[in-house]
C-alpha cells in the first residue's frame, strides 16, 4: 500500500544535519528487543554448549548432545549437489568453518526478530523462541546414535533463553510505560518517550542484554573447546603399535621430483586433504571399537581392534580422490596405506552370491555403497589402520577406514568405519545417493599442472612445466602438454611403483615466447583412453576437462 501523502512532512533533512522532528524511524524501540532476543538466544546456545560438553566428555554420549552440531549436520545431511559443489569449489576444506558462520548470522537474525516480535506480542515472539529450540531438539535427536537424555542440554538451554527473553522483555515494557504514564497519548512518538524519559535505564538494559550476549557466546567457545579437550582420540591414536606388514612398499627415487612447487609423490598427513560430512571428529576407542560384517554372508563376523592388527597386513601406495575435486583442484593425495585385505575378511563371513554391493558404515552413520567386485579381486582394498607409516589421524579415520584403489572416496573410502553390509545395489544406497550422486564413482582419468602456478611470471626462455596425473588403478602410461593451440608434446614421466596411485610428470619448454600462453595438460591411461576434454561438473560423477593454466612470460 502506497504510503499517504501527508507522510512526506518527513523530508530528509540535508547532510551533516540532524533532523529537526521526532527520531526518524522506530529504530531505538526495536533496538531494544532485538538486543533482548539475541541475548536470549546467546544464552540459550552458551547454556545448551557447555551442558552438551559435559554429556559428551563426561557421560559419555555417543550421540550429538550440542544443538549446533546437530543443526549443522542435519543442514550438511540435506545440502543438495549444487551447493556442496559451490562450496567445496568456494571454501575449500573450510567449509565447517563457512557453515559455522553463516549459521551464526542467521541464528543472530532469527533471535533479533523474535525478540521484536515478542516486544509486541508477546506469546507469539516467545512461542517462536520455543519452536527454534524444538527444531535444535529435534535436530539433536535425530542424529546418529541419540538418546533421549541428550536433549537435555537444549532444552535446559532453551528454558534459560526463554526466561531471558521474557525477563529482558518485562523490564523494557515497564521502561516505555514508566516514562509516560499516560501510555496511549496521541501525538506523542513511543520513542521519543523512551529517549526523552530514561535514557541511563535503556542503556543499562542494552547493557545487561550485550552482556549476556557476550556470556552465551563465551559459553558456545568453552563448550566446543571442552567437548574437543575432552576426547581422548589423540592421545589413544599415538599410543598404537602396528604390527610389521606382510609386504612392504618403498617408494623408489626415480617417482620423486626436485621441481620446486612439483607435488611430494607421498602426500604428508598434515597436508593431506580432509572431507567428511563430521563437524566434529569422530572420537573412537580402538579398545571398544569393532567391525562387524552383516548381510548377504553365510555367518556375520566381528572383529576387534586387537583381532585386526593380529592380521597379516599389507602396505599399499593408494592415491585417493573426491568426486568433489574441480579440474586442477587440490581434493586429492597420495599415501601409504597399512591394512588388512578386506577381501579376507569378506572370505571369512562368505559372501552369498546374490550380493553385488558393501554397504560400510562409519560411526556417525555416514555410508558408502562399493561394489562387490572390487573388494574382492586382487587389488588392495584394505580395512587401513595406517597411513604414512602412522596410526591414521583421527581426521582420516582413526583407528580403523577403508581404502580402495580407483573409486572416488564417497564410494569407498569410509573413515571410522565400524560395519560392512553386504548387500545389492537394488536393495542399499550409499549416503550421497539420494543427494544426487551416481551410484557408482570410478574415478576418471585426470592431469594437473603444479608449476607454473596460474599468473606466474616465468622465462623467456627454457621454462619448466611440471604436475601430477592419475587414472587409478588402470596406471598413467603417457602425459602431453600443449601451448596455446600448438601440437601436444610428450612429458617425461616419473617412475610408477603403483597403478593405484598418481604419476608426477615433466616437460621442458624450450623457447617461451614473451607475452600471455595457456598451458594445457592431458594423460592417457593404462588402457590407451586419451583423457576427456570435455568438460563436466563434480556432479554427478566426477569433472573431467584438460586443466589449463595461463602463465605471461617475459
Ligand atoms: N565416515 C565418513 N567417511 C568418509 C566421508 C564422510 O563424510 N564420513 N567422506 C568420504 C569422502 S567424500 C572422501 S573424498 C574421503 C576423504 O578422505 P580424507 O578426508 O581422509 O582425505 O573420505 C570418505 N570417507
Ligand atoms: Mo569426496
Amino acid at each position: 500500500m502506497p504510503p499517504p501523502a501527508a507522510s512526506s512532512s518527513t523530508v530528509p533533512a540535508p547532510s551533516g544535519v540532524a533532523p529537526a522532528g521526532p527520531e526518524p524511524s522506530s529504530r531505538p524501540e526495536r533496538l531494544t528487543p532485538a538486543a533482548a532476543g539475541v541475548a536470549a538466544g546467546a544464552v540459550t546456545l552458551g547454556v545448551a554448549e557447555l551442558l552438551a560438553a559435559a554429556w559428551t566428555s563426561w557421560l559419555g554420549s555417543v550421540g550429538t548432545p550440542s544443538p549446533l552440531l546437530a543443526v549443522g549436520g542435519a543442514f550438511v545431511d540435506r545440502t543438495p549437489p549444487w551447493l556442496k559443489d559451490w562450496a567445496v569449489a568456494t571454501f575449500g576444506t573450510a567449509d565447517k568453518l563457512a557453515l559455522g558462520i553463516g549459521m551464526g548470522l542467521v541464528l543472530t537474525l532469527v533471535c533479533a526478530g523474535l525478540g521484536v516480535l515478542a516486544a509486541r506480542r508477546r506469546t507469539a515472539g516467545l512461542s517462536g523462541f520455543a519452536l527454534v529450540g524444538v527444531v535444535g531438539v529435534a535436530a539433536v535427536l535425530s542424529r546418529s546414535g541419540a538418546a533421549p537424555l541428550d536433549l537435555v542440554p537444549t532444552g535446559l538451554g532453551v528454558l534459560a533463553g526463554t526466561w531471558v527473553l521474557s525477563e529482558l522483555l518485562q523490564r523494557h515494557t515497564a521502561l516505555t510505560r514508566g516514562a509516560d504514564p499516560s501510555t496511549g497519548t496521541a501525538g506523542s512518538h513511543p520513542s521519543r518517550r523512551v529517549a526523552a524519559g530514561s535514557a541511563p535505564s535503556r542503556r543499562s538494559l542494552l547493557a545487561t542484554a550485550g552482556g549476556l550476549t557476550v556470556l552465551g557466546a563465551l559459553g558456545v567457545v568453552a563448550g566446543q573447546a571442552l567437548a574437543g579437550a575432552g576426547r581422548a582420540a589423540q592421545a589413544v591414536a599415538r599410543a598404537v603399535s602396528l604390527p610389521a606388514p606382510r609386504r612392504r612398499v618403498t617408494v623408489p627415487a626415480g617417482a620423486a621430483s626436485d621441481v620446486p612447487g612439483h607435488s611430494a609423490y607421498l602426500t604428508p598427513n598434515e597436508s593431506f586433504y580432509r572431507i567428511d560430512t563430521a563437524l566434529r571428529v569422530p572420537r573412537v576407542d580402538p579398545a571398544e571399537w569393532r567391525l562387524r560384517v552383516t548381510g548377504l554372508v553365510d555367518q556375520e563376523v566381528e572383529i576387534t581392534y586387537e583381532d585386526l592388527l593380529a592380521e597379516e597386513h599389507v602396505e599399499a601406495l593408494v592415491t585417493l580422490t573426491c568426486v568433489s575435486n574441480q579440474v586442477g583442484g587440490d581434493l586429492v593425495g597420495n599415501a601409504r596405506w597399512q591394512g588388512w585385505p578386506v577381501r579376507e575378511l569378506l572370505a571369512r563371513a562368505g559372501v552369498r552370491p546374490e550380493a553385488d554391493m558393501v554397504l560400510s558404515r562409519s560411526v556417525d552413520g555416514w555410508t558408502a555403497g562399493t561394489p562387490l567386485e572390487v573388494l574382492t579381486d586382487d587389488r588392495d582394498a584394505l580395512i587401513a589402520v595406517a597411513m604414512n607409516g602412522e596410526p591414521l589421524p583421527p581426521e582420516h579415520g582413526f583407528p580403523v577406514r577403508l581404502v580402495v584403489p580407483g573409486l572416488y572416496g564417497y564410494v569407498s573410502a569410509t573413515k571410522w568405519v565400524t560395519e560392512l553390509k553386504v548387500t545389492r545395489f537394488d536393495a542399499d544406497e550409499g549416503y550421497w545417493t539420494p543427494r544426487g550422486w551416481a551410484e557408482r564413482g570410478p574415478i576418471k582419468t585426470a592431469s594437473r599442472i603444479d608449476v607454473p602456478r596460474a599468473r606466474d611470471a616465468v622465462g623467456p626462455g627454457e621454462v619448466t612445466v611440471a604436475g601430477v596425473a592419475w587414472a587409478q588403478h588402470r596406471g598413467v602410461t603417457a602425459v602431453e602438454v600443449r601451448v596455446d593451440d600448438g601440437p601436444w608434446q610428450e612429458a617425461q614421466l616419473l617412475e610408477e611403483p603403483s597403478v593405484d596411485a598418481w604419476r608426477l610428470w615433466r616437460w621442458t619448454w624450450p623457447d617461451a615466447t614473451t607475452g600471455e600462453h595457456v598451458l594445457s595438460v592431458r594423460a592417457t591411461d593404462g588402457a590407451g583412453e586419451v583423457q576427456t576434454d570435455l568438460p563436466a561438473p563434480p556432479a554427478p560423477d566426477g569433472a573431467s576437462g584438460w586443466h589449463t593454466v595461463r602463465v605471461s612470460v617475459g
